[in-house]
């Protein structure tokens, strides 16, 4: 393996300890290098703390500062140029005298974008950039996703008999996957920002969109609700976890309830403007959960960036609502849990989904 490989994997090792903490900011490794000794490592530990770099930096022995001048810098994603809580990494390097620093990948979040890689450069710092790029973009997709293609990353979920139906007759809800899949979709959820859910899921499913199976954070609970005649007794209503409620009305706060005004339900690139809503909120990163015609809805505006569907193998509902129709993935993986299957697909380079 190159060594820029081996401090990089170690750059990604370490970022991963920031999971769960530190979003909507990206999560963050860095790595100093003396010859072939590491004298310094950092991560960015929670969102508001202080940056990968300011951390490695401060890990250095005393006996080894010296070496600081001479050594080089591994990090995952460009260093900031930008003030914002914390003063920019790139000037922490200069103030240093760090002769090189390795960069992962570039930060596509406006203030930075190329800035801290310029900054570095311009004093002189001999600057590398694109180590093990894709992998440290991966880490970070719904951030990637969010500054770059200017929505949230968006995963569509859905539970599916042998014979593909996702309900009963009439939307009838059907007991379909078990416990195990229970838990990956509270797995799920916890990462991420938000989920969505359509009129008749909302109704006839009753679901509580909580992540009550599996220890993490709660998402934003979104759901549609055109002309606010979903009943007030429902799970999603109980007023103790936030929840937005799209609808053609106006935007007011009611019952621990936010209502937000969306226009074009039912029209086409109806998905688009939901998206375009939750961009505009920060939200970055979205589960769309059914039912199957919001499900299909993003589908066929091709705003997805994974799916997963869960197939109770041992079921049969007979006539239904059939699951929804979808093109363009690539299977990431499939796992056995007890008689459901689960399959995550990719959409494969090149599809539809790109905004502007
Ligand atoms: C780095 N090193 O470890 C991280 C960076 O709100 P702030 O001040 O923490 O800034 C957040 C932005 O800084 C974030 O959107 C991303 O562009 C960058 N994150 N940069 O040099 C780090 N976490
Ligand atoms: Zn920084």
């Amino acid at each position: 393996m190159l060594p820029h490989d081996t401090y990089m994997l170690r750059c990604l090792q370490l970022a991963r300890n920031g999971r769960g903490a530190v979003a909507p900011n990206p999560m963050v490794g860095a790595v100093l290098v003396h010859g072939d000794r590491i004298i310094g490592e950092g991560w960015h530990r929670r969102f508001g703390g202080v940056h990968a770099e300011v951390e490695c930096l401060e890990s250095v022995r005393e006996e080894d500062k010296p070496l600081i001048a001479e050594a080089t810098l591994y990090v995952s994603l460009e260093p900031c140029a930008h003030f914002g809580k914390t003063p920019p990494c790139a000037d922490l390097v200069i103030r240093h005298a760090i002769p090189r620093v390795v960069v992962g990948c570039r930060d596509p979040f406006p203030l930075v974008a190329g800035k801290g890689i310029e900054k570095l450069r311009a004093a002189g710092v001999d600057v590398t950039v694109g180590i093990l790029e894709g992998e440290c973009r991966a880490l970070n997709s719904a951030f990637f996703t969010f500054h770059t293609e200017k929505r949230p990353f968006i995963t569509l979920k859905w539970a599916q008999s042998a014979d593909g139906q996702v309900a009963g007759l009439h939307g009838r809800r059907a007991a379909i996957s078990g416990a195990l899949s229970a838990r990956l979709t509270h797995r799920l959820r916890a990462t991420h920002a938000g989920i969505l859910v359509g009129t008749n899921t909302a109704l006839f499913d009753d679901p509580e969109l909580s992540t009550r199976h599996w220890p993490g954070a709660q998402p934003l609970r979104i759901v549609l609700d055109r002309r606010r005649r979903l009943p007030v007794g429902l799970r999603l209503f109980s007023g103790d976890l936030p929840t937005l409620v799209l609808n053609e009305g106006k935007n007011e706060r009611h019952h621990g309830l936010e209502y937000v005004h969306l226009d074009g339900f039912g029209s086409p690139g109806f998905a688009e403007r939901i998206v375009q809503t939750l961009h505009a909120r920060g939200l970055q990163s979205l589960l769309v959960e059914g039912g199957a015609q919001l499900l299909q809805c993003f589908i066929d505006s091709g705003l997805w960036d994974e799916t997963l569907v869960l197939t109770n193998t041992a079921l049969r509902v007979g006539s239904g609502i059939p699951a929804p129709q979808f093109s363009g993935g690539v299977l990431l993986h499939s796992r056995v849990l007890g008689t459901d299957r689960a399959d995550t697909y990719r959409k494969a380079e090149g599809s539809l989904g790109r905004m502007r």
